[in-house]
């Protein structure tokens, strides 16, 4: 757990910035020194007060409403005092240095997130809802973190947990009493149970799949040889002229990147510069950016301008790709650009594996390739019923899920039922670091700390 100091602790709950009302938020074990201190008198529970703000002269340092919520009702779990006055840094600024002049402590980014957690007011995943609905950039992604927010991806979990914990006291009931003789090998239902679970974790993390999608979006970077047509590609799909065009081989050097929404799927498009060797010192720079926006993609569009090849394999068009990465060439895409020169017809290219034709220049063949986009993205283009979700919620639902098939393979093929036993354990120890049940300090230290101050 981690350490719940004691400390009141304030900040400006509200944005940087000047506004109508500005927030200072105060949380504590006893606030009553504050309210005295602050407001002259006592205010009554979650009731707006109407009041003057004071310094420790007695002056008034601004008019406002005073809301205050005694422990254990609030958000935090303690006692909170919320100074609701006028949204200027300089007033907010004064409000939250007359709280610590009577001793606050100015809160840590997250740290009211992180006391409303140790409370029990929420699980973890909720907490990361929080921030996530701050951050969300679209409607869907707003609506899933809600859906988080009020514990619907906690329920979901809590679900399998008890799945998991079911079939944990029967397996180590017959591995304690062996004089009961269970033939694990013989038990359907247990095979039957397992199976079940197994396919309930996956249905969770192609949910939880898609909730990552609509938050993060789909990094994917455009590659491939100097005038393919990669810029003119990001210009077409941002609808913007961001990256120069031209028909000098080597143009881009720098990396460019595009926010764009393509039927529901935020997507990072990232233009590089040609892949060649050269020696020029600029181009050179850029195309070793290439290779690390190539590493970070979690799709690589690779561009062949199709009047220069016979239609060309995956494999051999971009053999430096394939001596880096023997094994992955599931995130990577051909597109032979250009095809109002070369004749193609537009779409997938019979025959040829992930390879699609377009032209840029007469926008032809894109409607294809971007249903593949989705497709491979495992999206499935709505956002209904779906829960925000975090890459380290998908990567604990996916360790939980490895380790039951495995548990599965080692009861089926040797008979171990202590290796499931075990298998069991450590799937539980997965998801449940996913609601917070079992998480490291340092975890929750690193997550917390992520969030905005006053949050
Ligand atoms: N005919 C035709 N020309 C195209 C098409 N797409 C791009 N071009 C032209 O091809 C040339 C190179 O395009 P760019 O988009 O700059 O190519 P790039 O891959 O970004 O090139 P570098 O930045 O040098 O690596 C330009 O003259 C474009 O107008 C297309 O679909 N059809
Ligand atoms: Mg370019």
């Amino acid at each position: 757990m981690l350490q719940n100091d004691k400390d009141t602790i304030v900040a400006i709950a509200t944005a940087t910035g000047r506004g109508g009302v500005g927030v200072v938020r105060l949380s504590g074990e006893n606030l009553s020194a504050y309210i005295e201190g602050i407001i002259g008198r006592k205010v009554s529970p979650r009731q707006a007060s109407y009041c003057r703000f004071l310094d420790s002269a007695g002056s008034t340092i601004d008019e406002g409403v005073a809301l205050y919520f005694p422990a254990p009702n609030s958000f935090t779990g303690e006692s909170v005092l919320e100074l609701q006055g006028h949204g200027g840094m300089v007033i907010l600024d004064s409000l939250v240095q007359r709280c610590v002049s009577l001793g606050a402590r100015v809160a840590r980014p997250g740290e009211f997130s992180e006391r409303a957690f140790c409370n029990d007011k929420m699980d973890l995943a909720q907490a990361e809802a929080i921030a996530d609905l701050i951050d969300a950039s679209s409607v869907e992604a707003a609506k899933s973190a809600v859906r988080s927010m009020q514990g619907e991806f906690s329920k979901l979990i809590n679900q399998l947990v008890e799945e998991m914990i079911q079939i944990r006291i029967y397996v180590e009931a017959a591995i304690d009493f062996p004089e009961e003789e269970i033939d694990f090998l013989q038990d359907e239902k247990l095979f039957s149970n397992l199976d079940k679970l197994s396919s309930d974790i996956s249905r969770v993390l192609e949910k939880a799949q898609q909730g990552s999608l609509l938050k993060d979006g789909l990094t994917l970077v455009l590659a491939g040889r100097p005038n393919a047509g990669k810029s003119s590609l990001l210009n077409s799909l941002a609808g913007n002229d961001t990256a120069i065009v031209t028909s000098v081989a080597g143009t881009t050097r720098d990396v460019l990147r595009e926010k764009i929404v393509l039927n529901g799927l935020p997507l990072n498009i990232v233009d590089t510069a040609g892949l060649r060797d050269t020696d020029n010192e600029i181009e050179a720079e850029g195309v070793r950016r290439a290779w690390r926006e190539i590493e970070a993609a979690d799709q690589i569009l690779f561009i062949v301008d199709s009047t220069q090849d016979s239609v060309p394999e995956l494999e051999s068009v971009w053999p430096e790709f394939f001596d880096r990465y023997p094994n992955s060439n599931q995130q990577l895409t051909l597109v032979l650009n250009k095809i109002d020169l070369s004749g193609l017809a537009p779409g997938a290219v019979p025959g040829a594996q992930k390879t699609f034709a377009i032209s840029v220049k007469e926008q032809t063949g894109f409607d294809t390739l971007v249903d593949h986009l989705q497709k491979s993205a495992g999206f499935l283009g709505h956002s209904e019923g779906l829960f925000s979700a975090r890459r380290r919620h998908l990567v604990s639902l996916e360790n939980a899920l490895n380790l039951i098939t495995i548990g599965i393979a080692q009861l089926r093929d040797a008979g171990a039922g202590e290796l499931l036993a075990e298998d069991l354990r450590q799937a539980q120890k997965e998801l449940s670091e996913i609601t917070g049940l079992f998480t490291s300090d340092d975890l929750l230290g690193r997550i917390f700390s992520s969030f905005c101050i006053g949050k």
